[in-house]
C-alpha cells in the first residue's frame, strides 16, 4: 500500500440554481401572476473521518473535487432540486488547512467525524418573489449564489500514541514486530523502512495501545538529509517516544545527539516530549561495555536507559511496564 499523508486540494461547492421567470398558465384565468420558483442550493464538500482509511491516497490524483450545482427554479413555484454534497471520506487523524494562510480549518481526529470544507451556494430567486401591488407580472429573478472554493492543505498526522524513533538500522521495525503482530521488513541496511509502520501493543488491561515505528532519522534529517524529516510530524500527536539507540555503535553517544538535534530543529517541543531511551542489541557487546554505555547514556541524559534484545526477544517485559507507566501518568 502506498502511504500517502500530504495532499494539496480544491474543493469547489456547487453553486446555487438560479430562480425562473414564469407565470401562470390555467383554462380561465386569464391572468395568471408569477409563478416562477427559486433555484436550488449548491451542494456542500464535506471530509468524513473513517478509520479504516491510513493514506490520503485517494487524493493523489485529484486538484478539483466538485459538489453538484443546485437546480434551476421550476414553474408554478416549485423549487429547484438541491444539488448533492460530496462526502469524501479521509483517515482519522487529518488536519485542515487553508493553502495560503496556513489557517486551520479542522481536524478530523474520531471515526465518523466530518467537516464542510465549502458550503454550497444558496439558490437565486424566482420572480413570483417579486410580486408587489406596483408591479403585477414581474420579469425579475436572480441567479444563484456561487458555491465557495478553496485550495485546501490536508496532512494526515497519525493517532499513534508511541513512536519509536532512532538512527536507520537501529532495531525499531524490529522491535515494533515482537511488540505487536506489525510484520515490516526488516533488514541489515539503513533506510528498510520508507513509510511509517503501525502496530497495536496489548496493555496488561486488554487495551490495544498504537505504536508507529517511524523510517530512520540522520543527521540533516531536517534539512531534508535521508528521508528528510517530514515523517517526524507524525510524532507531533504521541504521548510519548521511544528512542532506539544500536548497543553495537562504535559513538552511542553521537548518535544520541544526532536524533536530538533532528528534533529539536524539527520542533523544540518534540525534546521535552517524554522519551525512553532503549539500548537495542545489547547482547552484541559484553557485559562490561553495556554498563558502561548505560552510565554514558544516563549521566548524558539523566533518563533512565533500558536495555534490550529485540531480536532475543530480551529486557522487553521491563522496558513495556514503563511505557505503561509512562501513558498512565
Ligand atoms: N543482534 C541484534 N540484531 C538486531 C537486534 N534488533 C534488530 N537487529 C538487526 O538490526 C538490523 C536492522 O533492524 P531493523 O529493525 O530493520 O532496523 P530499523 O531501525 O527499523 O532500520 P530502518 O528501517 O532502516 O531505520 C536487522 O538486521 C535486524 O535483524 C537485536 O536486538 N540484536
Ligand atoms: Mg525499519
Amino acid at each position: 500500500m502506498q502511504f500517502i499523508d500530504q495532499a494539496r486540494i480544491t474543493f469547489k461547492a456547487g453553486n446555487g440554481g438560479e430562480g425562473i421567470v414564469a407565470f401562470r398558465r390555467e383554462k380561465y384565468v386569464p391572468a395568471g401572476g408569477p409563478s416562477g420558483g427559486d433555484g436550488g442550493k449548491g451542494g456542500n464538500v464535506v471530509l468524513q473521518a473513517d478509520s479504516n482509511l491510513q493514506t490520503l491516497l485517494d487524493f493523489k490524483f485529484k486538484q478539483l473535487i466538485c459538489a453538484e450545482n443546485g437546480y434551476r427554479g421550476g414553474p408554478n413555484k416549485c423549487s429547484g432540486a438541491f444539488g448533492n454534497d460530496v462526502v469524501l471520506k479521509v483517515p482519522c487523524g487529518t488536519e485542515v488547512r487553508h493553502f495560503q494562510t496556513g489557517i486551520i480549518l479542522g481536524d478530523l481526529t474520531k471515526n465518523g467525524e466530518t467537516l464542510i470544507v465549502a458550503y454550497g451556494g444558496r439558490g437565486g430567486l424566482g420572480n413570483a418573489h417579486y410580486l408587489s401591488n406596483r408591479n403585477r407580472a414581474p420579469e425579475k429573478f436572480t441567479e444563484g449564489q456561487e458555491g465557495e472554493e478553496w485550495e485546501l492543505q490536508l496532512e494526515l498526522k497519525l493517532l499513534a500514541e508511541v513512536g519509536i524513533i532512532g538512527l536507520p538500522n537501529a532495531g525499531k521495525s524490529t522491535l515494533i514486530s515482537v511488540l505487536s503482530a506489525a510484520r515490516p521488513k526488516i533488514a541489515n541496511y539503513p533506510f528498510t523502512t520508507l513509510i511509517p509502520n503501525l502496530g497495536v501493543v496489548r496493555k496488561p488491561s486488554g487495551d490495544g495501545t498504537l505504536f508507529a515505528d517511524i523510517p530512520g532519522l540522520i543527521e540533516g534529517a531536517a534539512k531534508g538529509i535521508g528521508l528528510g524529516h517530514d515523517f517526524l510530524r507524525h510524532i507531533q500527536r504521541t504521548k510519548l517516544l521511544i528512542h532506539v539507540l544500536d548497543a553495537s555503535s562504535p559513538d552511542i553517544l553521537q548518535d544520541l545527539n544526532v536524533i536530538e538535534r533532528e528534533l529539536f530543529a524539527y520542533e523544540k517541543s518534540l525534546l521535552r516530549k517524554p522519551r525512553i531511551l532503549v539500548l537495542n542489541k545489547k547482547e552484541l557487546v559484553s557485559n562490561n561495555r553495556q554498563n558502561e554505555i548505560l552510565q554514558m547514556l544516563q549521566k548524558k541524559s539523566q533518563k533512565q536507559v533500558f536495555s534490550i534484545s529485540a531480536v532475543m526477544n530480551d529486557g522487553l517485559s521491563l522496558l513495556l511496564e514503563k511505557i505503561w507507566e509512562e501513558l498512565d501518568n
